[in-house]
């Protein structure tokens, strides 16, 4: 536990540094002892500061959910976030200028049709409260230096999120076998990473029931209409000036953008 004024600050802290586009060194080089709890309390707060500049919350987003993410940022648990209306990108084109070291990943997306309320979600349940799914890139934007971060460091960031691109190619759950889906990502025509949805604890739809039952812990549900992206099936690419990413998802379509300074 941190002395409580200090959640406030540290929101702060992390939220100047993705106003400033700046890197700041890891919390826990200062606050070694920041557990898991404090870094969900330090990221309420950075949701509070969002909100009271009048940002709306336009998606909950998992993050760690496959092999290929917790081997390439070290880490083993799933964790939680949230992604602002104004990190939507709906004209195709990345802008590095407003952003750190941003790195692109692909991603399964769900829409509910009914409220979820854990604990002890499974899978099944997911899909049949789900209203649609749709694919999605995350671009993900740590605030600290070279993404050097400890599993509260992350939680107190937000989970890295930045931006995101949406899909227009909405499905019934059932008209796909999720964990069978496969992804390319491709950068300037050249294949960088592919998975299947199964990457994602088995299948996409167990990343939403481990949502519910984490929000649980907290006392808070999942609302019908609400979106939830699932985590990364691919590892995270770093961008450059110029890049025209593409990824294609089977049965799902695809998404292009290109990053320009
Ligand atoms: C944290 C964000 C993780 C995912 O899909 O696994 C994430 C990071 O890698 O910086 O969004
Ligand atoms: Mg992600």
């Amino acid at each position: 536990m941190l002395p409580e004024p200090l959640y406030k600050s540290l929101a702060q802290t992390l939220a100047d540094a993705e106003g400033d586009r700046r890197e700041i060194v890891r919390l826990t080089a200062e606050y070694p002892d920041l557990s898991v709890e404090d870094g969900y309390r330090i990221q309420d707060e950075l949701v509070a500061l969002k909100q009271a500049q009048g940002h709306r919350v336009l998606a909950t987003k998992m993050g760690f959910t496959s092999r290929a993410k917790m081997k390439q940022m070290n880490v083993n648990d799933p964790i939680y976030g949230h992604v602002f209306d104004y990190m939507a990108v709906d004209d195709g084109v990345l802008y590095l200028h407003e952003l750190i070291h941003p790195k692109v990943e692909a991603e399964i997306a769900f829409v509910l049709g009914k409220d979820i309320e854990g604990p002890g979600i499974t899978g099944a349940q997911v899909l049949a409260a789900t209203e649609y799914v749709l694919p999605a890139l995350e671009i993900i934007d740590s605030r600290y230096e070279n993404f050097h971060f400890t599993l509260p460091d992350v939680i107190a960031d937000n989970t890295s999120a930045s931006r995101v691109f949406l899909g227009t190619t909405l499905r019934k759950p059932d008209e796909l076998e999720l964990d069978l889906v496969g992804v390319t990502l491709s950068i300037n025509g050249e294949l960088r990473d592919l998975g299947a949805g199964a990457a994602v604890l088995g299948h996409p739809a167990h990343s939403v029931a481990m949502l519910a039952n984490m929000l649980a812990r907290r006392g808070q549900k999942l609302k019908a209409g609400q979106l939830i992206l699932t985590g990364g099936i691919t590892g995270a690419h770093p961008l450059s000036v110029g890049d025209l990413v593409c990824a294609k998802w089977d049965g799902l379509g695809s998404i292009e953008f290109v990053v320009k300074e």
